[in-house]
Parts: structure tokens; sequence; C-alpha cells
């Protein structure tokens, strides 16, 4: 497989109930990002939210991750969004951007991921041309098309507004943030992504990105969990963390060490 068919394999794969699995690396090392896209993920995604990771370790695992055969998808900071364009240059497959909780929202983030006459990102694709092995005209004219646009519901708002977020030309896909939605539905009484209130709004998004022809993605509350979203038709799931299989491991062998 190309570079280019490996970039663009994100958003020809995602749809339909695609039930893709994505790791999720906050460690800056590209050497972790890259560890991963060995195992058996369909995409890595590198986190610029909560993960330690910067613009220059998030090009470096984009590189590790492609030459690895597998697309790259980052998380960009709360509202960063000219930081959306800059991972697309470092040859990103897809973003998703925190906190869209409107159609202003949507359409501000969509603006930076695609170019005119859908948005207003601008010319520079540093990186993502060699990797691409694509110039000028034909990387502009592919794009658009390469660059998935998912915005993360997770808040009342968000939820409100979904239909809109789900309506803004640009945005492909939404992403829902359930630690997050569990705070706002119990408005701050507690963080706990497998709550009943939350499995529904995880249902009730599926179905509404599904009538608008969208994809459905989230951070499954657990493993077995995302088995069961991706029979309901989810279209891609975060399973886990770095730093959280890391953790898990080591108290692992920890424990059957200890005995
Ligand atoms: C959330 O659950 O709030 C997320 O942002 C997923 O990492
Ligand atoms: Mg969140």
């Amino acid at each position: 497989m190309s570079h280019l068919e490996t970039i663009r394999s994100l958003a020809t794969k995602l749809g339909g109930g695609s039930g893709l699995l994505t790791a999720w690396v906050g460690m800056p090392d590209p050497l972790v990002a890259g560890m991963l896209a060995l195992e058996d993920f369909d995409a890595i995604t590198l986190d610029m939210q909560h993960g330690a990771n910067d613009i220059h370790s998030t090009g470096l695992g984009i590189a590790q991750v492609t030459l690895a055969g597998k697309p790259t998808i980052v998380r960009i900071p709360v509202g960063q969004f000219a930081v959306a364009s800059r991972v697309l240059d470092l040859g990103a497959a897809g973003v998703i951007a925190p906190m869209i909780n409107s159609k202003a929202d949507a359409a501000a983030f969509a603006s930076f991921m695609k170019y005119p006459p859908i948005g207003e990102r601008s010319w520079g694709p540093t990186i993502a041309s060699g990797l691409t092995g694509t110039e000028g005209n034909e990387y502009l004219k592919a794009g658009n098309a390469n660059s998935v646009a998912i915005a993360m519901v997770e808040t009342r708002e968000a939820l409100a507004a979904l239909d809109d977020i789900l309506a803004t030309p640009g945005i492909d896909a939404i992403f829902v943030g359930p630690s997050d939605l569990s705070i706002a539905l119990s408005h701050g009484a507690n963080v706990d992504p497998g709550r009943k209130d939350v499995a529904d709004a995880l249902d009730h998004v599926l179905a509404r990105c599904h009538a608008h022809g969208k994809a459905a993605c989230c951070f499954a509350p657990s493993p077995l969990i995302s088995r069961d979203l991706a029979k309901k038709g989810y279209d891609l799931m975060a399973i886990g963390t770095d730093f959280g299989q890391l953790r898990s491991g080591a108290r692992a062998q920890i424990e059957a060490a200890r005995g």
C-alpha cells in the first residue's frame, strides 16, 4: 500500500457501520505511536488535548504511523482550529476537535479542515505532499476528501445542537466523549462514562449520524462496550489509552509476581 492509500484509508473505510478501532496515544515519543501502529488497530490517534503531544512530537508520530501503514488521527486542543490545518499539512488523515458545542463551532472547525469552496484551509501541505506523493493541484483536488473532520459531542449544548452540527458542510463525523458527557449530564456530580444516560446518548448520536449519512465515533467506555457499539453500527471506537495500557499491564504483572 502506498502512503497515499494509507492516509486515504481512513476516509474510505469510515462509515456504514465500519466498526474501526483506534489506539489513543498521549506519550510524545514517536516510538510509542509506531509500536501501537504495528498492532491490529485500524488507525492511531495522537492526543494533543490531554496527552503530552506537541506539534513536533505529533509530526514525528504521524510519520512513524504512516510508515507502519496506518492512518493517523490527531485530537487538537479545545478551540485551536489552526492546529487542525497544521497537522493535515504534516500528513494526518483525520482530526478530532473537542468541545464542538454549536453550529458556529462546527463551521469554524470545518473552515480550517477543508480548502475552498467548503472552507478556508490555507495552502502548504509541507510534509503531506511528500508523504502522499502528490504535489500542487493533485494534492488540492483530493485534499478535502482525504481529510476527515470529526467533531466532538460531549456537552448538553452539543447534544441540543447535534443536527445543526451534523448538517454543517465539511463535518464528516461525530465523536462522543463519554467522560465529559457524563460530567455534563450529572451537572458535575460524577464522571462515569459507563452510565445509562451516557449509553442512551451514544445510541441517540448513532441514530442521528446515520440519518445524516455521517460517521459515528466515540471513546468506548470499555473494550466490551466497544464490541456492542460496533454491533450497533458505530464506525470508529477508541479503546483505552497508552498511559492506561502501560499502567494496567504493569499492575497485572506486579500482581502476578507478588501472588
Ligand atoms: C471524553 O470522554 O470526554 C473524551 O474526551 C474522550 O477522551
Ligand atoms: Mg472530553
